[in-house]
């Protein structure tokens, strides 16, 4: 059984099309015909874009969203923020960890994502003891997953340390401490409950150089073989004094100088880097995982995105702690903080003339696929993961090609967004995921057992 998709106007790895038949056979991209007429059964959409990835969720953080934005008595950070975090999580089980995913991965789908990259360290109980079957967390966002039906590159998450030089853990981070054995029990577990979907992705992460020493990380690249390997990286000034401290480096440096950082590593955040390190990090052809909407959220700076790109760096977007969920806002801070940095425009465009829409959606595309071990694009083998733009959204009227992508991004956000097909089944109608009503009431339930 075949489905298929006609499009006024798509865009192609090579560019616009016209006319464009897209057919659709379990779930995969089978032939793509431009400059074709409908057929009786074609179900049209105006515009077709490919679905992004998001290359960096912590799905519970959703519950917790809007809850860390009233003053404290001592001067707010990151640092007060991760306390906030930890309390909120005291409670937290397995359905409810079900529920709040479901709920943000319906919203990622709305707004645009297909692929999310759940950094999973929520792995014990509220006491720390490991569970029955030691993967049950990450299974519970496979659920969430297999409901929603948005594609998981799981990244079950290493922690051992409570900071630099092997410090101890805190109590806070009782529920996602391990060690190098039970990590590996975990994970093979985790890649069991990950058999119901169609397309997910099993990578790993240690995370951060403050929770995992250098021979823990030697051994999890290992074991990653070819699988993505994600790190939280130099994200707050006192992380990058605290690395100096300890090892007499910067965390870009130290990792780029101890670990064989490639193409299958993303390094989430990289917020504070020299020169050189910008540099370094481009040429090692791994991705730069930025999350403009929680850095600036948390305080934690401004990527040097503009010195990344001249450089060749490869970089790609996440939602990370979801205190709003929106991919064309994730982009449009990613341009806007070089912006209010360098006081230009359109600094992300590679050349005159050229859309800063259209370089933003098409490089974090690239790049969220790497990431997330994923391919991308509307293309024939490729999984069925697209989006399509309402022609008639005021911000669309009149624009065609790239201009269609700097409508969407800098002027109507998600509201553009109509459609959403994932793995050739539409999930997003007018906007609104098909289960969100029931996902909503399930949420609510939860959040007031949580909060209450
Ligand atoms: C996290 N989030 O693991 O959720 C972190 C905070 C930490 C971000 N870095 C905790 N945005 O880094 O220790
Ligand atoms: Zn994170």
């Amino acid at each position: 059984m075949s489905t298929v998709l006609h499009a006024s106007t798509a865009l192609l790895p090579d560019g616009w099309q016209h006319d464009v038949r897209i057919t659709i056979t379990s779930g995969l991209v089978a032939h793509i015909e431009p400059g074709a007429a409908t057929a009786a059964d074609d179900e049209r959409v105006a515009i077709a874009v490919p679905g992004l990835g998001n290359l960096h969720s912590h799905a519970f953080q959703r519950g917790m969203a809007g809850l860390a934005e009233c003053r404290g008595t001592s001067d707010d950070s990151f640092w007060t923020w991760r306390e906030v975090m930890y309390r909120f999580l005291e409670r937290m089980g397995p359905d409810d960890l079900v529920a709040i995913a479901a709920l943000a991965y319906a919203e990622m789908l709305e707004t645009g994502f297909t692929r999310v990259g759940e950094f999973h360290y929520l792995h014990h109980d509220p006491a720390g003891q490991t569970y029955a079957n030691p993967a049950e967390m990450s299974a519970a966002i496979a659920t969430a997953a297999h409901e929603t039906g948005i594609a998981l590159t799981l990244l079950p998450v290493f922690y051992a340390h409570g900071g630099f030089g092997g410090q101890d853990s805190t109590t806070g981070q009782r529920r996602f401490v391990t060690d190098l054995d039970r990590f590996a029990a975990l994970r093979d577990n985790a890649a069991a409950a990950l058999h119901a979907l169609p397309d997910a992705v099993l990578g790993l992460a240690p995370h951060s150089l403050r929770a995992a020493n250098l021979g823990e990380i030697s051994a999890l690249n290992t074991m990653a073989g070819t699988a993505p390997i994600h790190i939280h990286i130099a994200e707050q000034t006192r992380e990058v004094d605290d690395c100096l401290n300890w090892s007499g480096m910067r965390p870009v440096e130290w990792l780029l100088h101890h670990a064989p950082v490639d193409p299958r590593w993303c390094l989430v955040h990289a917020t504070h880097m020299t020169d050189t390190e910008t540099q370094s990090l481009a040429k090692s052809g791994a991705t730069a995982g930025l999350c403009p909407i929680t850095e600036a959220n948390l305080g934690d700076g401004v990527f040097p995105a503009l010195d990344f790109a001249k450089a060749g760096g490869t970089w790609g977007i996440g939602s990370d702690s979801n205190v709003l969920i929106d991919a064309s806002e994730e982009l449009r801070l990613y341009e806007y903080g070089q912006r209010l940095v360098h006081r230009g425009r359109n600094l992300l465009a590679p050349a005159p003339g050229t859309s800063t829409g259209a370089a933003l959606f098409k490089a974090s595309l690239a790049g969220g696929a790497a990431a997330l071990g994923a391919r991308s694009g509307i293309a024939v083998g490729n999984s069925a993961d697209l989006i399509s733009l309402d022609a008639n959204h005021p911000c669309l009227i009149g624009r065609s090609g790239d201009a269609l992508i700097d409508g969407w991004l800098f002027a109507g956000g998600r509201g553009v967004i109509d459609g959403v097909w994932r793995h050739g089944k539409k999930v997003v109608t007018a906007g609104r995921h098909h289960a969100r009503e029931a996902l909503s009431r399930r949420y609510r339930a939860t959040l007031a057992g949580l909060l209450g």
